[in-house]
């Protein structure tokens, strides 16, 4: 096709073809505006997003207060390193400090990073507090992890798309089947190099695999136990997705180390965090780790008016609510349905798994269907589409989009 009979979406798929990496296959749609819980394509065309940049954008894309509190710092001052101190970082340590009840918080951007940062805590604790040999610290993960996309993380995946020619791989990790507090128990009982436990508090990329119902309050006890750090990974559940500000809340259960990132920013900007109480976090001393833009005055303005929009929205409730409205109404549409066998979540995680094998392209073709429709998602593994709108929604926006993707998955039955 010439480049003159090419759209506006053409033209740009084909720049990203031509001068990016190929490390995603995106639904074909360019998007250029977003504004709550719309995005527009460069053709003008309105979607509901059901995948919030895969919940980052909990608190809706473009939110005034957030991206006024960006854009006001940034005319101000982006960036010191921590060569020096600045006014906003300590402003925002004290404010997730006290919003997520720990002592204190070490700033970074990516939610791999904060994982990666997670894990060195982890281990230094190890030798330094509960005295296992250096170098023999052990880390459990369950199957089906996502963490991110580092070697070490990757290191512990068993998604060989994921981790296949990436290695040599990092060690001192040990994979137990996810929601099983035997295999838990049994891995603590017989190994005194355990360090941690890394956890999601619901396996998004698996396929949103909420565990049973106790299973994080029974798996901390068991950590206590044997005193193994129980280490939250938030960064997908977390800031009100699940409909408490954090998934593990649904339980009770205090992490011992808690993993930040995506919606506390919003979306607006990179900003990951880990917390911890004295008693962990001081093993770090000055040198041990760090990060350029880790903490960084943009980032500490933008978190803050994060954290205080979910609060004053109430983001949680709402998801909460519509969460438990957007199941019935699924669960309704599946009892006569053959072409969805299920839907499963909690707050405004959801998936719909679609009653073909996993390697069919039937869940695409429907997200496919689905954007003509005028609604993007996006399948996680094969046969299981992802729904997870932006909690700014209202009652009225999620019935129209369980209309839309009833009225699509019909075309399908
Ligand atoms: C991709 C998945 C979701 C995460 C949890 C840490 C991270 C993520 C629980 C790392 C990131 C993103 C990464 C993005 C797609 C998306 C994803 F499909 F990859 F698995 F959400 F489920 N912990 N998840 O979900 O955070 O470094 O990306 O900031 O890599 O394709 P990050």
């Amino acid at each position: 096709m010439s480049v003159l009979e090419q759209t506006a979406s053409e033209k740009a798929i084909e720049l990203e073809n031509k001068y990016g990496a190929h490390n995603y296959h995106p639904l074909p749609v360019v998007l250029s505006k977003g504004e709550g819980v719309y995005v527009w394509d460069v053709e003008g065309k309105k979607y509901y997003d059901f995948l919030s940049a895969y919940s980052a954008v909990n608190q809706g894309h473009c939110h005034p207060v957030i991206v006024g509190a960006m854009n006001e710092q940034a005319k101000t001052l982006t960036l010191t390193s921590r060569a020096f101190h600045n006014d906003m970082l300590g402003k925002y340590e004290k404010f997730a400090c006290e919003f997520f009840n720990f002592d204190k918080l070490l700033p970074m951007n990516t939610g791999a990073e904060a994982v990666e940062t997670a894990l060195k805590i982890c281990r230094k604790w190890a030798y330094e507090k509960k005295g296992i040999d250096e170098n023999e610290a052990e880390i459990i993960v369950c199957a089906n992890n996502f963490h991110g996309r580092t070697t070490t993380i990757i290191s512990f995946s068993n998604d060989e798309v994921a981790r296949k020619n990436f290695g040599p791989y990092t060690k001192g990790f040990i994979k137990i089947e996810y929601d099983n507090l035997e295999a838990l128990e049994a891995e603590l009982k017989n190994n005194k190099n355990i360090a941690g436990f890394l956890v999601e508090p619901i396996q998004g990329e698996a396929g949103v695999y909420v565990p049973s119902e106790g299973y994080l309050s029974k798996a901390k006890a068991l950590c206590e136990k044997h005193n193994v750090l129980f280490i939250a990974d938030e960064v997908q559940t977390g800031i009100a997705r699940t409909g408490k500000i954090l998934a593990v809340d649904h339980e009770n259960v205090k992490p011992d180390i808690l993993i930040l990132g995506k919606a506390l920013s919003g979306g607006a900007y990179p900003v990951s965090a880990v917390l911890a109480n004295d008693e962990i976090m001081e093993v770090i001393r000055p040198g041990n780790h760090g990060s350029t833009f880790g903490g960084n005055p943009v980032a500490a303005a933008v978190a803050m008016a994060a954290l205080n929009v979910v609060k004053d929205e109430n983001l949680a409730e709402n998801a909460e609510k519509l969460g438990k409205i957007f199941r019935d109404e699924l669960n309704k549409f599946i009892e006569t349905s053959n072409v969805a066998t299920l839907v499963r979540g909690k707050g405004l995680l959801n998936a719909v798994v679609i009653n073909d094998s996993e390697d069919s392209d039937t869940a695409w073709n429907i997200c496919l269907k689905l954007r003509d429709n005028g609604l993007l998602a996006k399948p996680t593994h094969g046969n299981i589409i992802r729904f997870a709108p932006p909690l700014v929604m209202n009652e009225e926006q999620l019935m129209d989009c369980v209309s839309i993707i009833i009225k699509t998955l019909k075309d399908f039955e």
